[in-house]
């Protein structure tokens, strides 16, 4: 059998080639480790808003209530490990909870909009899908979760957020609507001041109707 010498010499060349994507692929999309945060290593979550005071977001389990952008109240994160920024963490790791309340959010429904940049950061400004509420007056702070650990910071202190999904089952239904008439005949309930400005009328009651049968992707 005769050997080619030129065959031989491109497959070797192909393996490395394939070889070298491999490990650069490896190298640079591998998703950050960051199981041993707290452990022998330090993750810094710094949060910023460009919000000029305090923000009230009617929200959906659809998705279809008010947005950060529409808000002006745009929230950032920024993921530093160690002193270098946390690169291509994946956005489902990201999510907007509440602290210590719980504010019912859909499946991925608080997910930050992108996985993080060269710079660890990344940012929410797209609607929430969620239901419930979440009301600093009752000591609950909206808070950013870094795989499923809180990172409370009073920069978000200004935040509120309700729903038509007032029971926090996803759906916005009968039950809703009953715990809304409920709260119109009887003392204020921020839960349901859709249209936030401190009293239930006909804005908050035409915020619920156009809001019924939506629930979570
Ligand atoms: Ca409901
Ligand atoms: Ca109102």
């Amino acid at each position: 059998m005769l050997i080619d010498p030129n065959g031989i010499g491109v497959a070797m060349f192909k393996f490395i080639i394939i070889f070298s994507s491999v490990i650069f692929c490896l190298f640079f999309f591998t998703t950050p480790d960051l199981s041993f945060a707290g452990k022998d290593r330090t993750l810094e979550v710094t949060v910023s808003t460009n919000a000029q005071g305090p923000v009230s977001l009617f929200c959906l389990p659809n998705g279809g209530g008010m947005s950060f952008a529409g808000a002006n109240a745009t929230i950032y994160v920024t993921l530093v490990m160690d002193g270098t920024p946390v690169e291509n963490l994946p956005a489902p790791g990201i999510t907007l909870g509440g602290y210590p309340g719980d504010l019912f959010v859909c499946n991925g429904g608080s997910n930050a909009d992108y996985d993080t940049n060269h710079l660890g950061m990344t940012l929410w400004n797209e609607p929430l899908q969620v239901g419930g509420h979440l009301d600093p007056n009752d000591g609950d702070l909206l808070c950013v979760f870094v795989e499923d650990v809180a990172y409370p910071d009073p920069v978000l202190a200004g935040f509120r957020i309700n729903s038509a999904d007032i029971n926090g089952d996803g759906n916005v239904n009968l039950t809703d609507i009953q715990f809304f008439a409920g709260d119109f005949f009887g003392p204020y309930q921020y839960r349901s001041d859709f249209h936030w400005d401190g009293v239930l009328n006909l804005a908050d009651i035409g915020l619920l109707a156009s809001s019924v049968w939506a629930s979570c992707p």
